[in-house]
């Protein structure tokens, strides 16, 4: 990988050469190729999709289907199992809500784990105590990690779904979900994975992990923000109801009757995120031009020299100092993560503080939050050099009260 041409298509990183942006986690930069597809979509069409019977509109409903076709061999999936979204927590709502009230019943059984975002666990929390099912938590082993052994503890011929994170945002640890979705499938029940943390950065191909739903975010893998994905299996899609009712979804509508068009189109109500679909389309473009299984080793290689680094600080905690993926969490011993960060500004490096929306594996840890570096494809070797600088920097400010 040419990370100097790479940083060159990104123009924060352009007109900001001294910064060391480690916030990818929470949403990646932007390349002039996304920039500039949404700006074509704008300047040249900026009409509707699926309704004008003009030009202008036919070449804008094009852009944007060909966009979900862009989308779906991203990751393997068909054409019509690409639902467009808001992002990833709405897919994962989209699940709950639709699939969930539908289908869950009164004593069954719904299994999700502690490294969860809040978007991934708690639409399921409300699905539970609406239906009167039982949610159940995979036990983390020492580490924190999901393991299938633990996964098998909890599971039982009762549960009917499984809400688990493919990768999660705060210990950036890979979930064996190969092996998980083939038990969960052995008693029946599906599987809702949140890719968020793992779409933008590793090949995930839906037909072999054979998930029955994957939700993920636009802005997370340099695409704009407003647009996320769920992808659904086809047959499930095709039985579950619409949550939203009104524009572009309808088919035939009566005072007292109304049908729906097909799935994906009945989750899509209302003039959808146009542009953004469209950007998102050239992002997962562009990363397939450099290539997920480089961009992954990258950060992987990255994440290890600042690691191996803060182990030689005295006084500072890294929680997942052994993850397969890019994250760091960690935090400065006796130090609330928000004033730390506020040092890390100053340093001109952009990190995360708190509890990133996970509270559940935060209160594991034994912390009210922590500190998150996460690197992704335009990071360098100098970025790690001004990270552990500014950690360096930060240990030395606190040290002085
Ligand atoms: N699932 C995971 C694993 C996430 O990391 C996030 C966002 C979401 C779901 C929700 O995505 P959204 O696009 O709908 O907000 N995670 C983070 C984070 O770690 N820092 O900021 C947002």
């Amino acid at each position: 990988m040419d990370i100097l041409k790479i940083r060159n298509d990104f123009p924060v990183l352009r007109s900001n050469s001294n910064l060391a942006y480690l916030d990818s986690a929470a949403m990646a930069l932007k390349p002039d190729c996304v920039i500039d597809a949404v700006d074509d979509y704008y300047r040249r069409l900026g009409v509707n999709v699926h309704r004008g019977v003009y030009g202008l509109s036919y070449q804008a409903t094009d852009l944007y289907e060909e966009a979900r076709e862009v989308i779906a061999k991203f990751i393997h999936a068909s054409f019509d199992e690409i639902v467009f979204t808001r992002g990833a927590s709405a897919s994962l709502n989209l699940v709950a809500q639709s699939y969930g009230m539908s289908f869950i019943e009164e004593g069954d059984e719904v299994i999700t784990t502690p490294l969860e975002h809040h978007s991934s666990h708690m639409p399921w929390m409300n699905v539970c105590k609406m239906k009167k099912a039982t949610l159940k938590y995979v036990p983390l082993d020492k580490d924190g990690r999901i393991t299938v052994d633990a996964f098998k503890s909890v599971l039982t011929k009762k549960t009917k779904v499984v809400a688990i994170t493919h990768v999660s945002n705060v210990m950036g640890y890979i979930t064996p979900i190969k092996e998980i979705i083939q038990l969960a499938h052995e008693v029946g029940a599906i599987v809702s994975l949140d890719g968020a943390q793992s779409v933008p950065h590793m090949v995930v191909d839906v037909k072999d992990l054979d998930c029955d739903f994957l939700s993920f975010s636009g802005h997370k893998l340099c695409g704009p923000t407003g647009i996320g994905i769920l992808y659904g299996k086809k047959e499930l899609l095709e039985k579950m109801p619409p949550v939203e009712f009104g524009g572009d979804m309808a088919d035939t509508v009566y005072e007292q009757e109304m049908t729906f068009k097909n799935s994906p189109y009945k989750f899509e109500t209302g003039t959808p995120m146009i542009s953004s679909a469209i950007g998102l389309a050239r992002a997962c473009e562009y990363l397939n031009s450099i290539g997920l299984d480089n961009i992954g080793k990258h950060e992987y290689y990255l994440k290890n020299l600042a690691v191996e680094e803060l182990k030689k600080i005295p006084g500072i905690t890294v929680y997942n100092p052994d993850c397969e993926t890019g994250i760091i969490s960690f935090n400065i011993d006796g130090v609330h993560p928000h004033d730390a960060a506020s040092v890390f500004d100053n340093d001109k490096v952009c990190i995360r503080a708190g509890h990133h929306c996970a509270q559940l594996i935060t209160r594991h840890l034994g912390t009210i939050g922590t500190l998150r570096a996460s690197f992704y494809l335009y990071n360098t070797e100098e970025d790690v050099k001004e990270f552990v600088k500014a950690v360096k920097d930060a240990k030395d400010f606190f040290g002085q009260f």
